[in-house]
């Protein structure tokens, strides 16, 4: 199966329905050149300084550079896209809150060998999560034109429903080509891996992810964000960071209080709020 492309104007219904049916998909050119070279310039010396993984999964020549929200502001405004923050809402419907997950420049050095192919969600101390149940709502924004030879994401369109299995073939997946500023959305399910860089050129993605509000974060928000800046963050911002709670009893501070106040300072909200209702899981 091929990947579907949308153009930059689709809609969060569109795009939702493909990446439900697919798994994943590309907006092209959602984010302008201009924008894409501010978030580059903001980390270049962060990216300098990142040394390579330290296991095949990970890459050994390949940088992970991470706290986007912190060294970035311009960032910030991919994170907080509005059609990708109304997909990823729709995507993980099932709880009462989502939010960031992973902010991460991946960098994969010319001559890199692929990615093993693997589903995000196995992060996640590989729990089997029903196939009806999206914890995770995952992007990948190109940084720099991705093509077959230098490295472009590999993805099993389809794949999501697929038996969990650790041997599949990049040769069942198909690369993610796309423009710089185009985005890959890919769910926690889908079989991908970061492909093979045959160029001597770098293949830098920006990977954005969110998931429910009741898991825990690959990233952590609150010590990659120094509490200094995240004191000049907006509230919708600091909540996507996990500074709400993540259902009625989850992340609350000391006496009941919402995390919110941590940086707010007291807002005399209590963060309990209404009780719990029986969930209604839409499945
Ligand atoms: O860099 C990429 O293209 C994909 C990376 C990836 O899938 C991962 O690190 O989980
Ligand atoms: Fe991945």
């Amino acid at each position: 199966m091929e990947l579907t492309h949308l153009p930059a104007d689709a809609g969060a219904e569109e795009v939702h329905a493909v990446l439900a049916r697919d798994g994943a998909l590309v907006i092209d050119q959602l984010a302008s050149d201009q924008l894409i070279d501010e978030i580059a310039a903001e980390m270049a010396g962060y990216v300098d300084a990142t040394p390579g993984g330290s296991d095949d999964f990970s890459g050994r020549t390949t940088k992970r550079t991470g706290a986007l929200i912190g060294r970035s502001p311009a960032a910030r405004t991919l994170v907080q896209h509005p059609v990708i923050l109304d997909v990823a809402g729709r995507l993980l419907h099932q709880a009462r809150a989502y939010q960031v997950h992973l902010t991460q420049l991946i960098s994969i050095g010319g001559g890199s060998p692929g990615q093993p192919i693997h589903r995000d969600e196995w992060a996640f101390d590989f729990f089997p999560f029903p196939s009806d149940l999206h914890p995770q709502c995952n992007t990948i924004w190109a940084m720099n034109d991705f093509t077959d030879a230098n490295g472009a994401t590999r993805l099993i369109p389809g794949s999501q429903d697929w038996p969990v299995a650790f041997d599949h073939k990049v040769t069942e997946s198909v690369p993610a080509e796309m423009s710089k500023g185009s985005c890959l959305l890919y769910t926690g399910k889908v079989y991908h891996g970061g492909g093979a860089n045959t160029t001597d050129t770098t293949r830098t993605g920006l990977n954005i992810t969110y998931c429910a509000a009741w898991l825990r974060q690959e990233e952590n928000q609150y010590l990659s964000c120094p509490p200094e800046v995240a004191a000049t963050l907006d509230d919708d911002l600091l909540k996507l960071m996990g500074y709400q709670m993540g259902s009625y009893a989850l992340g609350y501070i000391d006496d009941v209080r919402d995390p919110l106040e941590a940086v707010r300072g007291a807002t005399g909200t209590m963060s309990f709020g209404e009780a719990p209702q029986p969930p209604d899981r839409k499945r």
